[in-house]
């Protein structure tokens, strides 16, 4: 007899029995054996209801209309005969019999306790609507910005930067193998400077520490970062044959519980699965540019890399850590090579939640307060940036060496595109719009200079504040 035929004789015979399927190693969310196959189904299809719910934008939802009720209507009917069925066989009420000694169920109640996602849409589904409505009409004003033109960034040459499990299989590839190659290219950072940098990608990670200091909690945070990402996606185009644009991670999808992210899935075209479990591990002491020092717990991982194509033995880390102890040599700049190490958690998780990018975005007039808010690293669970570092963890913990972790380009191109869909709704007002200080006290102004190291010619902060004009021609969607 097959598992789940037995798991529901069992709970015929003893009602008041609920089997627990053992733990698996990975900690994947555990599954109900006393639910029925029906039940399972129309679960995966309400789950399938309410991503194409989160991800169709309104604008979509009303070119599909009927078809979206229809849908919906098919999923309710369904809905309810697999409660009843589910609720049969855990001993909990009775379908299809009179006169059964088990309590009749009143079909009305069945529904209630388990209201659908679909008719009851929570606030983070309502949120993750709005951030593509706001989506929407960012992309609108930006192609109707450079609809005219004729020469530069037009409609036709601008590059799409896509969510991570958007993209063919091919070009997740492809981006995986150009990370791969720029780690088999010499480095240019020369190596009194930083003899810890042996290849390419160690030139990012050697200019990122090195502008760290001015670069977070600043003003300088967003024009750097973006900056960054273009020198990297350049970079990444001109010498390893990347042909894509940059990918981004949608944090706010898995906001529940990043071990569901597509992105770790672990396999062969994902970005690595979590860290091994390490269990009794200590926290890690964070130290954050502005001073403070932050404890992140222990969470689901702990070790290196197991599966994927930065799994432990296929992919090195050489430079820090810097912003935890044990530190690595010469202030993060010498040889320390180790594996690539995750922690991913679904307490910081919280902190990248579909709602806490709307009130951020709809939320912020001035650029003051919309930094402030997303870049507030002393926050619990954090603001959303350091919400993104703090749940995948480890590499990804320290401030300085972070891209050390190849999932910080993804998470940088997020953050990126929250501030990009911030700007697009009054292009006017936001783009060229500067805020705070370089540390320790200078204001800054759209002629603050940045300095790339051996990635890039320093910027303005004027060069990069619009994604559409100078070197930069690309697009969120
Ligand atoms: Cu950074």
């Amino acid at each position: 007899m097959s598992s789940k035929r037995r798991a529901k004789r069992e709970s015929k015979a003893n009602p008041t029995r609920v089997s627990q399927p053992p733990r698996s190693r990975g900690a994947r969310p555990l599954e109900d054996n006393t639910e029925t196959r029906g039940a399972r189904e129309i679960r995966a299809e309400t789950k399938h209801a309410r991503h194409l719910q989160n991800r169709v934008g309104k604008r979509y939802r009303d070119r599909l209309g009927a078809e979206f009720e229809k849908l919906q209507a098919a999923l309710c009917i369904r809905h309810d005969a697999a409660q009843d069925e589910h609720m049969h066989a855990a001993g909990l009420g009775q379908k299809g019999k009179t006169g059964g000694s088990r309590r009749p169920i009143n079909k009305t109640k069945i529904v209630d306790l388990a209201p659908s996602p679909i008719r009851e849409p929570d606030l983070e589904a309502t949120a993750a609507s709005r951030i593509l409505e706001l989506q929407t009409q960012y992309q609108h004003n930006v192609l109707t910005q450079i609809g005219q033109r004729r020469s530069g960034c037009t409609t036709q040459t601008i590059r799409r930067r896509k969510e991570w499990s958007a993209l063919p299989p091919s070009t997740r590839a492809s981006f995986i193998s150009a990370i791969h190659c720029l780690n088999t290219l010499p480095p240019q950072t020369p190596s009194h400077k930083a003899p810890g940098a042996r290849t390419r990608y160690d030139d990012f990670i050697v200019t990122h520490i090195e502008q760290t200091p001015l670069a977070h909690a600043s003003g300088l945070f967003l024009p750097f970062h973006r900056h960054l990402l273009h020198a990297f996606e350049r970079t990444l185009r001109e010498t390893c044959g990347y042909t894509d644009a940059l990918p981004y991670w949608d944090w706010t999808a898995a906001f529940e519980d990043p071990r569901r992210a597509e992105v770790f899935d672990g396999s062969e075209t994902s970005m690595g699965g979590n860290g091994r479990w390490v269990a009794g591990r200590n926290a890690t002491e964070i130290a954050l540019p502005d001073g403070v020092v932050k404890t992140i717990p222990p969470a689901t991982g702990g070790g290196c890399v197991e599966s994927g194509p930065f799994a432990e033995g296929r992919y090195f880390v050489r430079l820090g850590p810097v912003g935890y102890e044990p530190k690595g040599p010469m202030g993060g700049l010498g040889y320390n090579p180790r594996c690539l190490t995750r922690d991913l958690s679904p307490e910081f998780s919280q902190g990248t939640r579909p709602s806490a990018v709307t009130a951020l975005v709809d939320g912020c007039e001035d650029l003051g307060c919309f930094v402030q808010e997303l870049d507030a690293p002393g926050g619990v669970p954090g603001g959303l940036h350091a919400s993104g570092h703090w749940q995948i963890g480890l590499t990804a913990l320290d401030v300085f060496a972070s891209p050390g972790d190849p999932m910080f380009w993804l998470h940088h191109a997020q953050v990126d595109r929250v501030w990009t869909i911030w700007q697009g709704q009054d292009l006017e007002k936001r783009t060229y719009e500067v805020w705070g200080t370089v540390p320790p006290s200078d204001n800054v102004t759209l002629d603050t200079a940045m300095d790339f190291g051996t990635v890039d010619a320093p910027k303005t902060i004027r060069e990069v504040s619009s994604p559409v004009d100078g070197d930069y021609c690309y697009m969120y969607e």
